[in-house]
Order: structure tokens, then C-alpha cells, then sequence
């Protein structure tokens, strides 16, 4: 019986001798030994009592483990659920409710603080660590390293991935074998990738980025990956030179053009550089293409939709836009106030349909059906336009959010937060542009009569509640927020009037 994803992915390297994770420290992990250390950690979850369909909350830190654990929850059917490493344990402890996991793995460090979470919610809990050391690998070690793939369909649940909304509620969204599989095989044509590819992996794993994109590619095309805990520029420097291929954020690529080291020379073995998950700068594409020759891939995706439109590979990959819909992906601008297509050139909302879209998100069919038409059709809540060669240019969002160095952040939550504080009447956080981030978050407050905020205070407490890179970067107490006749807050207008705070010859 079949399990597309996993037969795909992973059964087609069985017993192969080949390199497929370099580690930063130069050693190298093989096909056949991470499809072992994936079978016994597939007997441990099953012994455990997890069968097909259940949900398993990650939240571990960047390792060959780490990532033997999603193959495990492929080949035994399980849900895998990967969280930020940087969530707060009252962050976590909504994502193990929300989704029903039946087991939580997380770092030893976090073990007294979740064991009360899980216990209350009727969940197992192992640990997993950065060093590959913890309560599953040892568990792990007794198991045989083969395990009988469960039976899976294409439209089974392989992931939930969170993501936060415009009311401050995080949403699973249920990503089916079919829906990664599709994304996968449709990228590594579209992107060239072979079995001699070597791709620079410092992307976190718990994003479509780095686990879906970058990972399920490199599997499909049976590549090999140095996989690197972190984004650490000098390691960054120091490996390209063995790499043909990166996947990045903006920030990344930043970073590198801020390096003197980065030259034309240490990029000269690179055969493709891509960017996405923020909007990358025209002036950053042309740098890059100055200072190594590469012209930087763009393609645009989302948690929901995995990947749907990519510059071409061949042709003329436009700085400033997102290429064109990938193949099998339907894309439309469409009107927000009616649904209705747009001519190309408008700006409209951008959708769409295919293969790649989730099923909906866990357990909320209303926030399903208000951005999921029953045609196929997803709402996206970026907004765009067409230009007259087909490419899709991204001129700004529908929806309140701030990409902050590719991590999404959603105003709602952290409105929510500050608001709660003594002293403060009401809040608005909006995104300014930051050099390094791309845009980061900045609070503003209006103190209730009679009192004031204690910005120390307040900064305390989000420390508490959010996970760091979702901290405002400042707080600024004003005496009223600008309104419209509506009575709604003008972010525009506090976005604008605090776009230099972070200039660049100021930056932190
Ligand atoms: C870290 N910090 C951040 C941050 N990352 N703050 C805001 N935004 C971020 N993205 C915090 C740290 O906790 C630290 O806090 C301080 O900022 C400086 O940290 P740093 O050492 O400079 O950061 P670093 O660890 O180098 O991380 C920066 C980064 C990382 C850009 C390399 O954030 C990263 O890898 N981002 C990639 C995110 C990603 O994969 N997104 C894909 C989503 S999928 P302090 O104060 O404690 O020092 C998606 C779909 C699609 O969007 O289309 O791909
Ligand atoms: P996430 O929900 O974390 O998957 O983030 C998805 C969002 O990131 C999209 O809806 C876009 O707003 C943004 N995004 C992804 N890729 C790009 C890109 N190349 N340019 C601009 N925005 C992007």
C-alpha cells in the first residue's frame, strides 16, 4: 500500500549509501542512516500509541533528529506539527490544546514548564535536543531501523502549521501529503534540482521555508543538504564554496552584502540563489547581481499555499516582482469588494487554486469559508497586480501583518497584549522599515486617563506572553491614535509618521 509523500520523499533513497546532510562540524549523515533513525523513532511514536492521523507538536530545535522526526510522522502518518523555537510556553500551550496533540517533543530545557501543559491535555511528552541527545533517541535506540510505511492518501493530513490571524487567534492549517508532494515535485523542475545539487541550509525547519520548500525539494531531486543550525554569516561564508544552491529571507541575503568577504569568487560555485518569504528589495537584487553576477530567484508563497508563483529559472527573473504562477497554480487579481476578477495591471487581491492549497484550517470552518471559496479559490490577503509581460508584482497586503526578518507577526496578538497593561486606555503596532528585518514592530500607546504606562513593565510582559522577535522594538506613547470618520485607527498614518525610526545609520 502507498504513502505518496513518503514512498516519494524518502522510500526512493532506501539503503543508499549517498551523503544527504553535511553538518557544520564536517561530518555527513547518510540517506540509509537518516531513514533509520527515522524507522526507530517511527516505532517509538507508535508504541507510544500514535497511529495515523494523530497530531505530534514540535518544538525542537534545528538538528539531524529534528528532522528525522517529520520523516517519522510521514512514514507512520502522523501529523507532524513544528513550532518556533522561540514560542513562550502560554504560546505553546494554545497550539497543544488547539491541535489535540497526543504527543508534545520539545528541548530537554522546556520539560518542567510543558509536562504540566501536556498532563492537562492528555499528551505524552518526550525530549528531543539540539545535540540529538533526549528521551526519544533514547527510547529510539533499542527499535529496529526499518518500520512497515503506513498506507496514506494524497488528500491525508501530513502537517498543521500555525499561523497567526487579524483577530489575534492562531489558525492550524491542515497541509495534505498531496498539497507538499505537488509543491515539491512542481519546484524542483521548475528550479533546475538534481542529485548533484548541495544546498546551504540555514533556513529554521519549523516554516514551509526551510522544511517544505527547501527540504522536501532537495529529497525529491535526491540531492544533499549543510545543514546548518542557524544563519551564522561566518559559517555561511565559510561553506558556500561547497554549496551549488541557497534558499533565504531577504535578511539573508542582506547580511551577505554587508560582508566584504561575500565576493563574486566565494559565490562562483553557486548555481541558483533563491529568496522569499518577504519581499526582497529591488536595490538588494541588483546589489547582489553587481557584487556576484547571480541574479537572486524571487517566488512567492504562504503557509497555506505552499509555494505559488517563481521568477523563471531561464528566463528574466524581474527584480521587484514574484515571477509568474507556477505550473498547475491558477493565480487571479481580483476586486475585494466583489470577488471579481480584475484586468491585468489592476491592483486587486491576489488567489488562488491548485494542488498546493490546504484543506482549510483545524476546526475553524467559519475563518475556512471566509478566505476559501468553494470553487478552490484561496484569498490570499497580499494585494497585486499583473503587469503586461505576466509577471506578478506585490504591491502591499490586505490584511494586517508585519514581516519582520521573514517571520510573520501579527499586530492583533500583540495589541492584544499591551492593551491588558495597567495604565494603557488602547494600542496600535505597526511595522516600520529595519534595516537588517525588513520592517519590525514598534508600539504605540495611548495611557487611560489619569494614569500612566510603565513602558518597562509593559516590555516585561510581552516578554512573558510573546516570543522575542514579536517584542516592539519601541514603544511610543501618544496622546490619542489618529482615527478615521469610521472611527478606525489610520495605521497608515503612525506607519508613516515612524518610517525613520530605524534608518539605517541608526539602526541597533
Ligand atoms: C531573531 N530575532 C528577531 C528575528 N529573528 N527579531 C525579529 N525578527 C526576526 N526574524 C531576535 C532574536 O531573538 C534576538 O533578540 C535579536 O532579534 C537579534 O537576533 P539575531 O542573532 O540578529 O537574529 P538571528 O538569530 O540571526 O535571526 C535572524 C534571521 C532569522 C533573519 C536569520 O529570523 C531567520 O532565520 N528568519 C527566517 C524565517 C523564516 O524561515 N521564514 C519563513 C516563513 S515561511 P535579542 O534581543 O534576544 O538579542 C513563509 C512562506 C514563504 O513565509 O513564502 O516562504
Ligand atoms: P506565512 O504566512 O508565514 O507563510 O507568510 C506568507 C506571506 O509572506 C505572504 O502572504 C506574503 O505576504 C509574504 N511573502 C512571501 N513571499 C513573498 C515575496 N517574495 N514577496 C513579498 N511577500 C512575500
Amino acid at each position: 500500500m502507498a504513502n505518496p509523500l513518503y514512498d516519494r520523499l524518502f522510500a526512493q533513497h532506501t539503503g543508499k549509501a549517498t551523503s544527504f546532510l553535511r553538518l557544520a562540524d564536517g561530518s555527513e549523515i547518510t540517506h540509509a542512516e537518516f531513514l533509520a533513525t527515522a524507522a526507530r523513532y517511527a516505532h517509538v511514536l507508535t508504541d507510544a500509541g500514535l497511529s495515523a492521523g494523530d497530531r505530534l507538536a514540535a518544538q525542537v530545535q534545528k538538528s539531524p533528529q529534528a528532522l528525522a522526526l517529520y520523516a517519522a510522522c510521514v512514514q507512520a502518518g502522523i501529523v507532524f506539527l513544528p513550532l518556533n523555537t522561540a514560542y513562550t510556553v502560554e504560546e505553546l500551550t494554545y497550539f497543544i490544546e488547539n491541535s489535540g496533540a497526543k504527543l508534545v517533543v520539545c528541548d530537554a530545557g522546556r520539560q518542567a514548564a510543558l509536562m504540566p501543559v501536556a498532563a492537562q491535555h492528555e499528551a505524552r511528552l518526550e525530549t528531543l535536543n539540539a545535540d540529538g541527545t533526549g528521551s526519544l533517541p533514547d527510547l529510539a535506540r533499542a527499535k529496529p531501523g526499518t518500520f512497515d510505511t503506513v498506507p496514506r492518501s494524497e488528500d491525508d493530513l501530513a502537517a498543521f502549521l500555525y499561523t497567526s490571524g487579524t483577530t489575534g487567534r492562531s489558525k492550524g492549517a491542515m497541509l495534505t501529503q498531496g498539497n507538499l508532494l505537488s509543491n515539491a515535485e512542481t519546484l524542483a523542475e521548475y528550479w533546475r534540482f538534481t542529485a548533484s545539487d548541495v544546498l546551504l541550509h540555514a533556513l529554521p525547519i519549523f516554516h514551509t521555508h526551510g522544511l517544505f520548500v527547501a527540504t522536501n525539494i532537495t529529497l525529491v531531486a535526491g540531492g544533499s543538504m549543510i545543514f546548518l543550525p542557524k544563519f551564522d554569516l561566518d559559517q555561511i561564508i565559510a561553506l558556500m564554496p561547497q554549496a551549488t544552491t541557497m534558499m533565504g529571507v531577504p535578511t539573508f541575503y542582506t547580511r551577505l552584502l554587508d560582508d566584504p568577504r561575500f565576493t563574486r569568487d566565494l559565490a562562483a560555485h553557486m548555481r541558483l540563489f533563491v529568496s522569499g518569504s518577504a519581499p526582497l528589495l529591488a536595490e538588494t537584487h541588483s546589489q547582489f547581481e553587481t557584487r556576484t553576477g547571480h541574479r537572486i530567484l524571487e517566488r512567492y508563497g504562504m503557509t497555506e499555499t505552499n509555494m505559488n508563483t517563481s521568477n523563471p529559472y531561464d528566463g528574466d527573473r524581474r527584480a521587484g516582482t514574484v515571477g509568474f504562477p507556477l505550473p498547475g497554480v491558477q493565480l487571479k487579481v481580483s476586486d475585494p469588494a466583489t470577488g471579481k476578477a480584475l484586468p491585468d495591471g489592476e491592483v486587486g487581491q491576489i488567489e488562488v487554486r491548485g494542488p498546493n492549497v490546504f484543506k482549510g484550517y483545524w476546526q475553524m470552518p467559519e475563518k475556512t469559508a471566509a478566505e476559501l471559496r468553494p470553487d478552490g479559490f484561496f484569498i490570499t490577503g497580499d494585494l497585486g497586480r499583473i503587469d503586461a509581460d505576466g509577471y506578478l508584482h506585490i504591491v502591499g497586503r490586505n490584511k494586517d501583518l508585519i514581516i519582520s526578518g521573514g517571520y510573520n507577526i501579527y499586530p492583533k496578538e500583540i495589541e492584544l497584549v499591551l492593551d491588558a497593561q495597567p495604565g494603557v486606555a488602547e494600542s496600535a503596532v505597526i511595522g516600520v522599515p529595519h534595516p537588517d528585518f525588513g520592517e519590525t514592530v514598534v508600539g504605540v500607546l495611548v495611557q487611560a486617563p489619569g494614569h500612566s504606562a510603565d513602558l518597562d513593565a509593559i516590555a516585561h510582559a510581552a516578554g512573558r506572553s510573546l516570543a522575542r522577535f514579536k517584542h516592539p522594538r519601541k514603544l511610543i506613547i501618544l496622546d490619542a491614535l489618529p482615527r478615521n470618520t469610521m472611527g478606525k485607527v489610520q495605521k497608515n498614518l503612525l506607519r508613516d509618521r515612524f518610517k525613520d525610526l530605524f534608518a539605517r545609520a541608526e539602526a541597533p
